[in-house]
């Protein structure tokens, strides 16, 4: 196996706005140690799990705050059995106020030298251990073909710390500077991979709790995998100068989780929500193009009884807003379950 080099660590960088720019335009990414006070990772990380024991996910022997995996209960983005205990993890208060804490609305203020827009969806993630059975280790990719809009940038946190063996991030240094690379149908999260040669040099490291990494949305990007036997929880938000165009799918809850109404309604506390409600924002449609591509790819897979599919084709039942593409996935999945 392939030993990554640690991140270049810029965390000496953090008050200097214009350093940080040079070396994101340089890298690709940023490495930021204790960019958020680990208390509050972990007060969330404490929240997530109660909820995440409560609905079977942990093994029971364990204690709570070990993190310990059920194995039984192993699932993924986006299968119903995933998203049933996820949306009340997605929903969290405290998590929803990490983005938009006023050190990392501060951060991107200096980089992008203007005011910051964090975008309203973000994503938290549970990578259950990896098995011989079970995989969902995200897989190369880059983020502009599922963001759109102009260029953004993404803050990847763990929830706790994160050795490199518990499916830390890795970058390919470098790698931003080739426009948005061919892709092929993924089974990670994303579902979208990258089909060419990668450009730049990978690396990655230990994360501790409060650390941050930071690319832009054409930086090549995946997770190695889990071979603890905790589950993998993390955050990861966008983010862009305010004065740039937003596509409408940033706006709207994470798929599955309902609306902004829904997610709100089981909060104690009214701040945070809503903080995008009188910025004065261009939004524009997303650019759907590379679904409809890895669309038509996965079908053709599907056909052919290619297993590799299968994630693809979820997403389409899930989230495709054509009723003839979910139908179409529908009797594929059916197939390919049953073969
Ligand atoms: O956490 C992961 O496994 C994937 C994260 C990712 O792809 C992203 O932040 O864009």
């Amino acid at each position: 196996m392939q030993i990554y080099p640690d991140f270049l660590d810029s965390t000496g960088l953090l008050d200097d706005g214009p350093a940080l720019r040079v070396r994101l335009d340089r890298d690709g990414y940023l490495f930021i140690c204790g960019l958020l006070p680990a208390r509050a990772i972990l007060a969330v990380r404490q929240r997530l799990l109660a909820k995440a024991e409560a609905d079977g996910w942990l093994d029971p022997d364990s204690p709570v705050q070990a993190g310990i995996a059920n194995p039984a209960a192993a699932c993924k983005d986006p299968e119903d059995r995933y998203m049933r205990v996820f949306r009340n993890l997605w929903m969290d208060e405290e998590l929803h106020r990490l983005r938009i804490h006023p050190v990392v609305t501060a951060l991107f203020t200096r980089i992008f030298d203007e005011p910051a827009l964090a975008h309203p969806m973000f994503v938290q993630r549970n990578i259950f251990p990896q098995t011989g059975r079970f995989d969902f280790t995200t897989g190369s990719h880059q983020d502009r073909v599922h963001i759109g809009g102009a260029t953004s940038y993404a803050l990847w946190m763990p929830l706790g710390d994160c050795p490199r063996e518990k499916g830390a991030l890795a970058v390919a240094a470098g790698s931003h500077t080739q426009g948005i690379l061919e892709t092929k149908v993924g089974s990670g999260a994303g579902g979208m991979d990258i089909a060419v040669p990668i450009p730049g040099s990978w690396v990655t490291g230990a994360f501790r709790a409060g650390d941050a990494l930071i690319f832009q949305d054409v930086t090549v990007h995946k997770a190695l995998p889990n071979r603890t036997r905790e589950i993998r929880m993390s955050f990861d938000a966008r983010f862009q100068p305010l004065s740039q165009p937003i596509a409408d799918t940033n706006m709207v809850p994470y798929a599955g989780c309902g609306t902004w109404e829904d997610v709100y309604a089981g909060w104690e506390r009214t701040d945070g929500q809503y903080f995008w409600k009188d910025l004065p924002l261009d939004i524009v449609p997303l650019d759907r193009s590379h679904y409809e591509r890895r669309d038509a790819m996965a079908f053709e897979m599907a056909e052919r009884g290619d297993q590799d599919a299968r994630d693809a084709i979820l997403r389409i039942i899930q989230r495709d807003r054509s009723e003839e593409k979910r139908a179409r996935a529908e009797k594929l999945l059916e197939r390919l379950d049953a073969a």
